[in-house]
């Protein structure tokens, strides 16, 4: 693999970018390929394609048993899962929710016309901040809607207590945390529900799908009515419902995947490490951590970016590692309550969300993943630390060159 060893080599001057193809953040795990093909070809034969077939009925019983839940529901979607559960758990008025988030949390409580207060965060953890939570709390507020960011558990004994006292329904958007745990029991077991993402872009994927876990038989029951357009018999509807149904080749991927589910982690995990030696030191560059005691799915590679130290901002080296088709994302810009309909309807709202407008400008998400080699690691970590060593130049030369 090709390097860099002064700036003037960086792709940004040159043009001509170190990798042939985008290296990109969210490329797809495959688990079991030949399980999958085979699955496939069994749901061919069976005609059977979705509505609760064999494949849901199976993927259900085993993400129940992995994760040591009484109920997992699978849905076509997370954003689909996250209306469900706020539907069933019948919230209104206000939920409190980060900001700091990808933007489908705050959406499936507007779609239902409830209003997200966004909540600032711990700026040591990115995960909500439990005290400016409950300041939030008024007579409208319903829920609490925590996201376990990175895959690292929002603080949820605290939460847990604030939603007791005050008579709250507490959700998990787990979207992140699919083989996470939190004080020994898995992610899925905590607030009244949690709710995965098995979007193509996480670490364990379904195509798209989602799953809904909890422990609560009555919540369970409701949730299966409602993701089936309220139908409770043959002809017979109950109540107002939606279409939330996984297919049965997104869940084939999904039990082909919970097959290497194992050797998948192990790789991410390596890439991480590989990731943590290889930026260890570089000052100013700072990599988000993980327990060493809980689970965690090390998907994400969350670098935090301090400009006055590296003389470079968040923004240049996202430019700098672009140009040499390094695809990094600088999740989550520039926050919800600078997105619409959240912007026009409070645009002051970064007032009070002082760590999240920080954060937004600092964060960078690296490629990882099943299709990232060691040579490709190495590659990025030395463009980077080749950058930050000659930050303050190489700062001002963009800004004198700034490409189109
Ligand atoms: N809550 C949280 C905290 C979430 O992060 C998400 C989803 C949700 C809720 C909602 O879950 P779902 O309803 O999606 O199940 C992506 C994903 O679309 C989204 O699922 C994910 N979060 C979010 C963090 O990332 P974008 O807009 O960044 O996607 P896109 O198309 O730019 O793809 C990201 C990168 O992945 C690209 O660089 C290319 C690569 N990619 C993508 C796809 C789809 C591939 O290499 N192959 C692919 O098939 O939102």
């Amino acid at each position: 693999m090709p390097t860099r060893n002064r700036i003037d080599d960086f792709a940004y001057f040159t043009g001509a970018p170190l990798f042939n193809e985008r290296l990109h953040v969210g490329r797809p795990n495959i688990g079991n390929r030949d399980g999958l093909m085979a699955r496939i070809n069994d749901i061919l034969d069976s005609r059977w394609f979705t509505n609760n077939g064999r494949q849901v009925q199976e993927f259900e019983r085993k993400l129940a048993d992995y994760l040591g839940v009484k109920h997992c529901i699978a849905i076509c979607n997370a954003t689909i899962a996250l209306e469900i559960v706020i539907r069933s758990l019948q919230l209104k008025g206000e939920v409190i929710v980060p900001s700091f988030t990808f933007v489908a949390t705050p959406h499936s409580l507007q779609w239902q016309q409830i209003k997200p207060v966004f909540c600032d965060i711990d700026p040591s953890t990115h995960n909500i901040d439990p005290q400016h939570v409950e300041s939030l709390i008024n007579s409208l507020t319903t829920g609490i809607l925590g996201v376990h960011v990175w895959g690292r558990p929002c603080p949820i004994e605290q939460l847990t207590d604030i939603a007791r006292r005050h008579g709250l329904k507490l959700i998990f958007d787990a979207a992140h945390a699919f083989g996470c745990s939190y004080q020994g029991r898995m992610i899925g077991n905590f607030g009244d529900a949690e709710v995965f993402s098995f979007h193509a872009t996480k670490f364990f994927n379904t195509f798209e799908g989602g799953a809904i876990a909890t422990n609560n038989d009555d919540l369970a029951a409701n949730i299966r009515l409602m993701k089936n357009f309220g139908f409770s018999g043959y002809d017979q509807v109950d109540f107002l419902g939606t279409n939330g149904k996984m297919t049965e080749v997104s869940a084939a991927m999904g039990l082909s995947s919970l097959e290497s589910i194992d050797e998948l982690m192990q790789a991410i995990r390596n890439n991480y490490q590989q990731y943590r030696r290889e930026l260890a030191g570089i000052p100013g560059i700072h990599m988000v951590e993980y327990s060493e005691v809980d689970r965690c799915n090390h998907h994400y590679v969350v670098l935090e970016i301090d400009a006055e130290t590296t003389g470079l901002d968040r923004d240049s080296l996202i430019s700098l590692l672009h140009a040499e088709n390094i695809f990094a994302r600088r999740y989550f810009h520039p926050g919800c309550h600078r997105m619409e309909p959240y912007r026009s309807t409070d645009p002051d709202a970064g007032i009070a969300l002082p760590h999240t407008e920080r954060l937004t400008s600092r964060v960078l998400s690296l490629p990882t993943g099943t299709t990232v080699s060691r040579d490709d690691i190495s590659a990025i970590c030395k463009i980077i630390r080749l950058a930050v060593a000659n930050g303050p130049e190489l700062g001002d030369r963009m800004k004198r060159h700034p490409r189109q």
